[in-house]
């Protein structure tokens, strides 16, 4: 099952591509509970040499543990990391540092041209829901929101400036995320970043318990009081009899409870996308 966004990933596409040349960074933001579903394995293609600073967003949401891993592997694999959670705010006055150190040779060798110190351009690319919004007005609110006037390539791109030392294109990039096969697309459609039409609520719920039977066990027994050794009819059963729900299509409508349940975070903090945790 290949489903893909040729041709919104072509116009996106195009789009970053003119842009770029007017950006010193890129931004690209990846649920740390799929670090790797969540990205476009275009993105490198695209955004060449242009460096990258990797914000994984939700980490509030993500296993920890797993988060660090993720991390480390980025780091290792030559990109800028970050694990943000944009809504409380945490580390998000270290992506300016972080973003600066990164330039520090292009900068230095501005300086040493005689070239103004100038603020940072940087411009966020994600896929649907991972979380743009939500950070640019996170890095606005911080100051008040001077929109600048000056245009970016096209009439609708503004910059914003953050403060003296960033400024940030106003629109973020979005990136179509690619079901390169099954697990990611289930990755994709348990957080909430894309609707499938494929897979129904049983496809996606089976694979979840599964998933719980082999890495959260406890994290399910402590919300659901069902055992994870039971079949999946008698767990479901269970679970909408807890609730009181008394239906014919009660096996996907537990499935439809538990979906829910883990995208408010009400089983605790799960990493979907599994990573080495070495030492
Ligand atoms: N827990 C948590 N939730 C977040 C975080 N960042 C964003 N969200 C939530 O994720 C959802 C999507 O966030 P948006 O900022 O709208 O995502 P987006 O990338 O702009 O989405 P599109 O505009 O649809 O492409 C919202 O419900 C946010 O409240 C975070 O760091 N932690
Ligand atoms: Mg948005």
């Amino acid at each position: 099952m290949i489903q893909w966004f040729p041709g919104h990933m072509a116009k996106a596409k195009k789009e970053i591509v003119a842009i770029l040349p007017l950006v010193d960074i890129v931004f690209e933001l990846a649920d740390a509970r799929i670090p790797a579903s969540s990205q476009n394995p275009m993105l490198a293609e695209i955004i060449q040499k242009k460096p990258r600073l990797i914000l994984l967003t939700k980490c509030d949401m993500a296993d920890s543990t797993l988060t660090s891993a993720w991390e480390r592997y980025f780091q290792d694999s030559g990109f800028g990391v970050l694990a943000i959670d944009a809504i409380s705010g945490y580390n998000i006055k270290k992506i300016i540092p972080s973003a600066r150190e990164m330039l520090k040779d292009k900068f230095n060798k501005e300086r040493a041209l005689g070239m103004k110190v100038r603020p940072i351009r940087a411009m966020i690319l994600g896929i649907p829901n991972v979380g743009k919004s939500t950070l640019i007005n996170r890095l606005v609110q911080r100051r008040a929101a001077a929109v600048g006037n000056r245009p970016g390539v096209t009439r609708a791109q503004q910059w914003i400036r953050i403060n003296p030392n960033l400024e940030l294109l106003d629109t973020p990039g979005i990136l179509w995320p690619k079901f390169a096969d099954q697990t990611v697309a289930m990755h994709l459609a348990l957080t909430g970043a894309v609707k499938s039409e494929i897979l129904s609520f049983v496809d996606i719920g089976e694979y979840f318990l599964d998933f719980f039977r082999q890495y959260y066990s406890k994290l399910f027994i402590s919300r659901y009081k069902a055992d994870l050794n039971l079949p999946n009819s008698e767990i479901t059963a269970r679970i909408v009899a807890d609730r009181g729900i008394i239906q014919d299509d009660y096996y996907e409508k537990a499935f439809e409870i538990i979906i829910n349940d883990f995208q408010n975070m009400r089983i605790g903090r799960i990493t979907l996308d599994r990573i080495q945790i070495s030492q």
